[in-house]
């Protein structure tokens, strides 16, 4: 037991305590919504890496916070693996993320970090044993060494591209081990500054033949997670090879891996691309590659992923409308792949931070799962592509050749009328619910 969230007591569900009380005013985990507890559709995630190991640098200034815990030991380690479940224990979440590099100091050798990875994640495990507290996902961090500068699996050089792959088995065999739901990659690194240097073609195979060996692993131990790749942009290189959804299905497409791997998809992630974060949830689906959401927000003047916890309802209940849409989650969950700002230095201030988060979600979910009940959108959207049901559009679409429907077309009596797509209409109707 640390004192480091000494005098916090634990978050309950009370809507009407006084105003600057740390409780949830509209997260209720057994509140039942169409037959399922709330715990159970959201399915909250802390995210190790922004809660207990950075340090508050922006590209200006370096550490703010000092935590107890900081330094490259194992028993600091371990103090933060304690502090990190007595946190779970006052939010009640049900699950955690974690990168290999969030909660083991790197060694001198592979086999050192090994070791000590090996080492925290036993005592990770008996942690979630005693609490309840569950993993969502394991990942590897490839991307903040400076061995992993010019990419991981897609790196010119061999080594890098073998220390990754030893890497991720370590990292899955370890998810596996304490029975993970989920296992994510997140191409950190794989991209490039300048074509000046690089064969593009070459990386994208590197990359290809990576991914098929973490399917066969995952085959060979035996883990019935979903494997999780997760889209972002350009950051931290200027030209990511997993720039969207839509790019990486066609990647999964070429290396033979749809049906074998689903998308993470990060809020922040889909504006960097330029994307909303519904469009990007509802083409996975559309895909069959739906899995999981890492949910913060960015700055909308930046232009940077600033990784902010979620403050905005009508946004966060479009996303969650589209989870709805996709059937909810099976393995995946809510990660709050999100951080504090860096002059949040109080204890309290990570518990206001998830509290908050929590609550936004949970208010965002209430309005997406009432207006997916009372299916306002989805009858103007059957009714918008209505005309499909006649049966000389179902052959157009079904055998029919160019020829054929221009002498149908030429005939006569086809003789399209704009209509209103009803924009406006439907925002109105989204607001009534947000
Ligand atoms: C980086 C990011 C990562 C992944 C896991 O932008 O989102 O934290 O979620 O590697
Ligand atoms: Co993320």
């Amino acid at each position: 037991m640390t004192d480091f969230f000494a005098g916090i007591p634990t978050v309950t569900y009370d809507p009407s305590a006084p105003m600057d009380a740390l409780v949830y005013r509209h997260y209720d985990a057994d509140e039942m919504i169409n037959g399922k507890r709330m715990e159970d559709h959201l399915r909250f995630a802390v995210a190790w890496w922004h809660s207990f190991a950075w340090p508050g640098g922006d590209p200006f200034g370096g550490q703010t916070f000092e935590r107890p815990w900081f330094g490259d030991t194992m028993g600091l380690a371990r103090m933060k693996t304690d502090v990190a479940f007595e946190m779970f224990a006052i939010l009640g979440q049900p699950f955690f993320c974690w990168h290999d590099a969030d909660i083991r100091p790197e060694g001198a050798s592979f086999a050192e970090s090994k070791r000590n990875f090996e080492e925290i994640i036993d005592y990770i495990g008996e942690k979630m044993t005693g609490q309840g507290t569950r993993l969502l996902w394991g990942t590897a961090n490839l991307f903040s060494h400076r061995r992993f500068m010019s990419g991981a699996a897609t790196n010119p050089d061999p080594e890098v591209f073998a220390w990754s792959a030893a890497t991720v088995k370590n990292c899955l065999d370890a998810t596996h081990k304490l029975g993970g739901e989920n296992y994510v990659l997140w191409g950190g690194r794989e991209g490039y500054e300048t074509l000046l240097n690089t064969d593009l073609k070459r990386e994208r195979a590197q990359a290809g033949r990576f991914l098929q060996m973490v399917v066969e692993h995952k085959h060979k131990i035996g883990f019935k997670g979903a494997l999780l790749i997760e889209p972002k942009p350009q950051e931290p290189t200027k030209h990511q090879y997993d720039y969207d959804v839509a790019t990486v299905y066609g990647f999964l497409k070429e290396f033979g891996l749809e049906g074998e791997v689903q998308m993470n998809i990060e809020q922040g992630h889909a504006i960097l691309a330029g994307h909303s974060f519904e469009h990007e949830l509802a083409l996975a689906t559309s895909l069959g590659i739906f899995g999981s959401i890492d949910m913060n927000r960015n700055d909308y003047q930046s232009g940077w992923d600033t990784d902010q916890f979620p403050n905005n309802v009508p946004e966060t209940a479009l996303a969650y409308y589209e989870v709805l849409r996709a059937g909810g989650f099976t393995t995946g969950g809510t990660n709050f792949d999100a951080k504090l700002r860096r002059q949040s230095l109080d204890p309290q201030d990570l518990i206001a931070a998830h509290v908050g988060a929590m609550d936004i979600c949970a208010r965002s979910f209430k309005a997406a799962a009432a207006m997916h009940a009372d299916g306002g959108l989805e009858a103007a959207r059957a009714a918008r592509y209505a005309g499909w049901d006649g049966e000389a559009a179902k052959t157009w679409l079904q055998g029919s050749t160019l020829d054929e429907i221009e002498a149908q077309v030429a005939a006569g009596g086809i003789d399209p009328q704009p209509r209103s797509g009803r924009q406006e209409i439907l925002e109105n109707y989204v607001s009534r619910f947000v």
